[in-house]
């Protein structure tokens, strides 16, 4: 990145304020202002994608205060200054879509999504009505009509909304299926439900699901973890009994959440047979593919990892990952329509007026159990009509090829790196062995000393700038690395440096 210094107004302009710009002037300000913010995010995109570049400047927090002039002024500060507090502010931002990025399930920067969310951001309308968003609302509406197709040809009238993040999508799902089953809960309350309340999920899943419990008054022992096999999977047998135990003790189960691409191991549930399941007890299936959700554009790769999908009733899945959305981009679909609207409406009639002069269908807000929704459509129909559902398919397809290739560098290097298990996406769990370690037999001691390894290493990586790659503890063992491409930057190169970097500054450990 330049200097932060760099970006200089024209000298006459540069003790301007901001009544110097539009609205309260007319004139050339507002152009040069704008063109110099442009050029901070020009050469932001391009450091990005520089692998020379370092991903981060690591600071501590008590440290990075100093560096940084956080205060909100009692006067304000000029133009030239607001120019360099953006220039701070991106020198000090991780490159979340640099090709050295493994940290996150969304990497990446995808260029027509970004021209898409500064569109929006210039648009800056509210996604509660058609009357102040109507391309925008045509656009959630073709393009989430095309996703439930893709799910499966009996979506496609269904219903679908944008939500806040995978988790509010998780939510909404819980909503519905409550509703569906209790109708009169959202008028008169808990008292309508004449028992607890159960819900079934993964030990793998989301912590999210766990928090519908929570937040919806069933209590998280009452959302109950399902054990999962060595490879993640929900196990189905497990899944029946504890229903049956709940059952058995009068408690009403409801609810089972199917995990497709799990967070840490990239896991898929097996669908049809939980599917079974819940048509012979009569409970909601929600398919959470927030994460694994791309793979449905692949035919290489949905079957079997989403085999049975269009047998649920509802489905998370959040494009601003594996497809490379903006954040943020979460999606959640309904196979019934009308549910949202019957059990989130609220009917404010300052918003959502019954005489209006169009068809209301299209305000959108009242399904919703916010108020304001973001405009998160844009982007993601700008990057669908740039890449078409080729493009999507080719960038799931490089993903998982990557993913492919990570796993055979590993298994080539058995001295240096130990691989967990053979992933089903594109999360890679492995661990790095340093040299001291390289010749001791692979028993759980010495499962514990990799473990101890990591937060180290994790550490030499940020403050070298160089990688970021996450890890964990499970249930079954100790830290261990969780590596993610899904990102269109990386090549088999970066994938080859992220194997050497871990050990230039891991191999003394
Ligand atoms: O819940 C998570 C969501 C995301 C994301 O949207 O990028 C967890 C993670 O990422 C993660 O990287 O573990």
């Amino acid at each position: 990145m330049p200097n932060t210094s760099n970006y200089k107004l024209n000298a006459a302009i540069a003790n301007s304020k901001y009544t110097d710009l539009l609205p309260y002037k007319d004139g050339s300000t507002t152009n040069e202002f704008l063109q110099r913010i442009v050029d901070i995010l020009l050469d932001f995109v391009k450091a990005t994608n520089d692998r020379k570049e370092k991903i981060l400047d690591f600071h501590h927090p008590e440290e990075m205060q100093n560096l940084l002039d956080l205060k909100v002024p009692e006067k304000g500060v000029t133009l030239q200054q607001l120019v360099n507090d953006c220039a701070t502010t991106l020198k000090y931002q991780v490159k979340t879509g640099h090709p050295h990025f493994f940290n996150q399930l969304s990497c990446g920067l995808d260029l027509v999504s970004m021209a898409g969310e500064w569109l929006t951001a210039t648009a800056n309308t509210n996604m509660f009505t058609y009357e102040i968003a109507p391309v925008f609302i045509l656009m959630e509406t073709v393009v989430m009509t095309h996703m439930r197709e893709i799910i499966g040809c009996n979506w496609k009238n269904g219903d679908s909304i944008l939500a806040p993040g995978g988790s509010i999508s998780n939510l909404y799902a819980f909503l519905a299926a409550r509703h569906k089953m209790f109708p009169n809960y959202k008028e008169k309350g808990i008292a309508t439900i004449q028992g607890q309340l159960v819900m079934f999920t993964s030990d793998q899943s989301h912590y999210s699901v766990k928090s519908c419990a929570s937040v919806c008054g069933l209590g998280t022992d009452n959302c109950l973890m399902v054990p999962s096999d060595v490879n993640g999977r929900m196990i189905p047998s497990e899944l029946e009994k504890l229903i049956v135990e709940r059952k058995a003790k009068g408690h009403i189960p409801f609810f089972v959440c199917c995990t497709s691409g799990t967070t840490v191991l990239g896991s898929f549930d097996p669908i049809n047979e939980i599917a079974d399941i819940c048509e012979t007890y009569g409970l909601w299936l929600h398919v959470d593919a927030a994460w694994g959700g791309g793979l449905l554009l692949s035919k290489k790769y949905r079957h079997p990892r989403l085999s049975g999908v269009e047998r649920a009733h509802s489905v998370t899945w959040n494009p601003h990952k594996l497809q490379g959305a903006l954040l943020q981009c979460s999606t959640i679909h309904f196979k019934e329509n009308g549910l949202l609207l019957s059990c989130n409406s609220m009917s404010a009639d300052y918003l959502f007026m019954q005489d209006k002069l169009y068809d209301i269908q299209y305000d959108t807000g009242d399904k919703v159990i916010q108020c304001g929704r973001h405009n998160d459509i844009f982007k993601l129909w700008l990057q669908w009509r740039a890449k078409g559902d080729e493009g999507f398919e080719k960038h799931m397809d490089r993903l998982m090829e990557l993913s492919e290739y990570m796993v055979k560098r590993i298994k080539e290097q058995p001295d240096k790196f130990y691989l967990i298990m053979e992933p089903e996406m594109v999360n890679v769990s492995f661990w790095y062995i340093p040299t001291r370690l390289r010749k001791m037999p692979h028993t759980s001691a010495r499962e514990a000393e990799l473990g101890k390894i990591c937060p180290i290493l994790k550490a030499r990586m940020m403050e070298s700038g160089t990688l970021m790659v996450g890890y964990q503890p499970d249930d079954r063992r100790p830290n261990f690395f969780r590596n993610i491409i899904s990102s269109a930057a990386v090549k088999e190169s970066d994938v080859d440096f992220l194997l050497a970097e871990m050990d230039r500054l891991g191999h003394n450990l």
